[in-house]
């Protein structure tokens, strides 16, 4: 690279990857093959519209590209081509959730989300993100005493809000949602079921999480976090959901989901994107990657336990997936999520702050730190490895 300033930067950048312990729960690290696709010449190509269906020339080659990406998709996670549609081009998870939103729900209409302060996502109809100046949220959350969902009050919210959607996968839930409870709330209260997968995506394409396909109309997910592919986004919408039969547009999920990422919100899509996707979902097609995802979890319950056995406390009392949440105020016995977070970094261990439900501190020093185990496991560390990282952030906070 001629450009010795942001030269130096990639270099720097890399070195700080290789040299910290990085247990932010929504990061990984991708294959060197990923990266080829992602700097290849693919980012010359404009292609607005869709395989054979584009408004710019040139396009027999990125076509295969998008169509291989869909191929491998729908094989990785078990879907017929004939149930399910997915659309690739979506560039990040905010845009991918807001393209559902333009094609599902009337603009001032209503989106059942779960609560950022409970570990919902900012487009989940959050009042500063654009999902929530567009519609309004009717916000869920966890139960206090247990931390977990509680499904009849859940279902409660739906029947008296009649949202048009509900969404349930969160950014910072540690347990294993029940779709098929999420399914009978959506039928009874009329909405569409949305599962936002983006974490725990790479967990179900590894058999350690519970697939959502059974129950939703749409899924959505990022592709860079257990996944372990380039940043970007997919959105999965199903040809004719059971219970929407004899509704309006019910036949017509994808299609809508279609126009309303292109030319409802993006233009040309990133194709050198999209090739890395396919590289990354090949790679996670294999028996390599479900030990991988094994392992991620393995390694999660061994950081959450061992914390817990040291004196902190652990929100729902541990984890099913990639990712923690951990109590480190204590209600005034320990410290605050920002200082945790400092002196985590300050010795060389990556982590956010993060809100824990019905936290009394402000979102900027919370009461917790969230910890996932996708990016560690991705180097090769396993349990003994864990619990040595345990005793680390054990001693690092006591100070
Ligand atoms: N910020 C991502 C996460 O860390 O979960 C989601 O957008």
């Amino acid at each position: 690279m001629k450009d010795i300033q942001i030269k130096k930067l990639i270099e720097a950048e890399r070195k700080r990857q290789k040299r910290v312990i990085n247990l932010i729960a929504s990061e990984n690290y991708v294959s060197k093959d990923v990266l080829e696709a992602l700097g290849s010449e693919l980012t010359n190509k404009y292609a607005e519209g869709y395989s054979a269906m584009r408004y710019y020339g040139g396009n027999e080659i990125v076509d295969r590209i998008e169509n291989l990406c869909k191929e491998r998709v729908l094989k990785l996670f078990k879907l017929l081509p004939n149930e399910w549609s997915v659309n690739v081009q979506p560039l990040s998870g905010s845009p991918a959730n807001l393209a559902v939103y333009m094609a599902l729900v009337p603009v001032g209409g209503k989106i059942m989300g779960m609560s950022l302060a409970h570990g919902g996502h900012l487009t989940h109809g959050h009042k500063v993100s654009a999902t929530g100046k567009f519609w309004t949220q009717v916000p869920y959350g966890v139960n206090q005493k247990t931390e977990l969902l509680d499904y009849e009050e859940i279902k409660q919210i739906a029947l008296r809000e009649k949202p048009q959607i509900i969404v349930t996968g969160y950014t910072a839930c540690p347990r294993i949602i029940d779709f098929k409870k999420f399914r009978e709330i959506a039928d009874v209260s009329g909405a569409y079921l949305m599962v936002d997968m983006s974490h725990f995506a790479g967990l179900v394409a590894g058999e350690v999480y519970p697939s959502p396909f059974e129950y939703a109309d749409v899924v959505t997910t990022t592709t860079h976090k257990t996944l372990r592919g380039p940043r970007a986004a997919m959105i999965f919408s199903k040809k004719d959901p059971p219970n929407m039969i004899g509704r309006a547009g019910a036949r017509e999920l994808p299609k809508k989901i279609d126009k309303a990422i292109f030319p409802g919100l993006q233009g040309g899509p990133h194709l050198n994107q999209i090739a890395a996707v396919a590289v990354a979902l090949k790679e996670a097609d294999t028996p390599a990657f479900k030990k991988y995802a094994k392992q991620v979890v393995k390694n999660a319950k061994v950081l959450s336990n061992e914390l817990a056995r040291l004196g902190w406390r652990i929100v729902s009392g541990g984890t099913d997936t990639h990712l923690l949440l951990v109590d480190v105020w204590l209600n005034g016995k320990g410290i605050g999520g920002k200082e945790a977070s400092d002196r985590l970094e300050k010795a060389g261990i990556i982590v956010n702050k993060n809100a824990i439900p019905f936290d009394t501190r402000s979102p900027v020093d919370p009461s917790g730190i969230r910890l996932g185990s996708a990016a560690e496991t991705t180097r090769g560390k396993k349990e003994k490895d864990f619990v040595e990282i345990a005793e680390r952030i054990d001693k690092i906070l006591r100070k």
